[in-house]
């Protein structure tokens, strides 16, 4: 079973070094991919000392400009699929996500789900440290999803996501259109299209500490009209 966690990066020179640490001492041996964009903070060159320290088991893919964090795991599914990985996860580099919750969406793609969920939503609002409007703006797109497209899931926007290769073997890259958190409720919404099981393992976010985040008000927007448009998406 081969596992790789990919992280796009945009100025996360706070961050990578030890999310590199990180991710190489959990149990369970999982590769890394970042997609870095180019950062002018110089974060690949940060993970160029870390490729030289663990080999392999860490890759890079460097573009030259600020391309969005869609067609960065675009590319990283992609690259993933090339290398024979079963199960890839996505992840941000800035510890909201953490880590060793890797260990437990790992357990439930071999148990009973075909694209895991690091889900803030399933048991109340587990958000730390974002300012209520975060939230709620967090928690209504999520409601708003739900209620357009049925996919019967609390967090669609969830960032932090699981999928066995099948589901990206079967879903056509090269149509996903969303950027931005928009890009992570299409490739939801596609897998369960696909027939895919879709679970929710509950987590616990915690906003960055270090650096700054790269979402901005335009994102909402593809958001928000993108989701109209997913019922009418053919499957190929
Ligand atoms: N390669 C690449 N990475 C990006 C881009 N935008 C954001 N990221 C990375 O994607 C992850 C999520 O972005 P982040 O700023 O944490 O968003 P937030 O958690 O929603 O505030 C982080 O690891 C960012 O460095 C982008 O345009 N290109
Ligand atoms: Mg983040």
């Amino acid at each position: 079973m081969k596992k790789i966690v990919i992280i796009p990066t945009y100025n996360e020179c706070e961050n990578v070094a030890r999310m590199t640490d990180k991710v190489m001492s959990l149990a369970g041996e999982f590769d890394l991919l970042y997609v870095d964009d180019g950062s002018p903070d110089g974060t690949a060159a940060i993970i160029r000392e870390k490729m030289a320290q663990y080999g392999s088991r860490v890759n890079l893919i460097e573009r030259s400009g600020k391309l969005g964090l869609g067609t960065a795991y675009i590319e990283g599914f992609k690259w993933a699929l090339a290398h024979d990985y079963d199960q890839i996860f996505e992840m941000d580099c800035d510890f909201s996500h953490n880590p060793d919750d890797l260990l437990r969406l790992s357990a439930r793609l071999e148990n009973d789900a075909d694209v895991v969920i690091g889900s803030r939503y399933i048991t109340g609002m587990n958000v730390v440290n974002w300012p209520l409007s975060r939230i709620l703006i967090s928690y209504g797109a999520s409601l708003y999803v739900r209620l357009v497209t049925g996919i019967g899931i609390y967090d669609s926007t969830a960032g932090f996501v699981g999928y066995r290769k099948e589901v990206l073997q079967a879903i056509n890259l090269d149509q996903i259109r969303m950027v931005g958190y928009g890009f992570q409720i299409e490739m939801k919404y596609m897998a369960k299209r696909h027939g895919f099981r879709l679970r929710e393992e509950s987590i616990v976010f915690t906003d960055r500490e270090l650096g700054t985040s790269k979402m901005s008000s335009s994102i909402f927007g593809e958001a928000f009209f993108g989701v109209l448009k997913l019922p009418f998406r053919r499957l190929k």
